[in-house]
């Protein structure tokens, strides 16, 4: 099998979720840094790739995905013969699906924004990001509190979706730390075999 090109920055946590994913999946990639700060995802050839000029986007062979949540659903559809990552089971896909839109709403809008203000200096709402990643771990404290993973007792690409900007929400003024439910969780994902974190931008450090 040829690599799968992914176009990615070190600390984006959409970028993270594809480039995780890919390592449990034991999938040979080739990572590309694009130069967020440099503008490189608006000039013409990267739009060439994806018309909203953001990072993650993949090219298998002939296909090219962009989205982080849609190249998540390519690459279990694809890829995982155990069918376990993204379930054919029309309830159960469902399911996963509710957290891939939780990923694209709560979890952008509540910890990404918030790290985008702390380590970036976006000017953003951090008070309005803070409200609304508090109250998504609460939600997901408590469901975690019912299964080991977010939809069942095994892991899902919905978990993979939620974890990177979960793990690094305290690099946006974000504590963890009343959420023990959560905590278990994210170590049982850092402990599944094949398992990459995200680095540390230096300014978290
Ligand atoms: N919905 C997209 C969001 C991706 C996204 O927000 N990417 C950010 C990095 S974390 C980006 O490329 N930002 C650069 C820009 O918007 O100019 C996905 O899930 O892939």
């Amino acid at each position: 099998m040829n690599d799968i090109v992914l176009y990615r920055f070190p600390v984006s946590g959409h970028a993270h979720r594809v480039e995780l994913f890919c390592s449990l999946l034991k999938l040979p990639v080739k990572l590309v840094d694009v130069n967020l700060v440099a503008g490189e995802q608006k000039k013409p050839e990267f739009l060439s790739k994806n018309r909203f000029g953001q990072v993650p986007v993949i090219e298998d062979g002939g296909v090219t995905i962009a989205d982080s949540n849609a190249i998540l659903v390519y690459l279990a559809s694809r890829y995982d013969k155990t069918g376990t990552w993204y379930p054919r089971d029309a309830a159960a896909a469902a399911r996963v699906q509710q957290w891939l839109s939780v990923a694209a709403g709560q979890l952008a809008a509540g910890p990404s924004t918030a790290r985008l203000v702390k380590l970036f200096g976006f000017p953003l709402d951090h008070a309005r990001a803070v409200t609304v990643a508090t109250q998504l771990f609460g939600v997901l404290d408590k469901e975690l509190a019912k299964r080991k993973f977010l939809t069942g007792e095994t892991p899902t690409i919905a978990d993979i979706a939620i974890y990177s900007y979960t793990a690094h929400a305290p690099e946006g003024g974000v504590s963890l730390e009343p959420y023990a439910n959560i905590h278990a969780w994210l170590a049982r994902i850092e402990s599944l075999p094949g398992f990459v974190p995200m680095a540390r931008p230096a300014s978290a450090a």
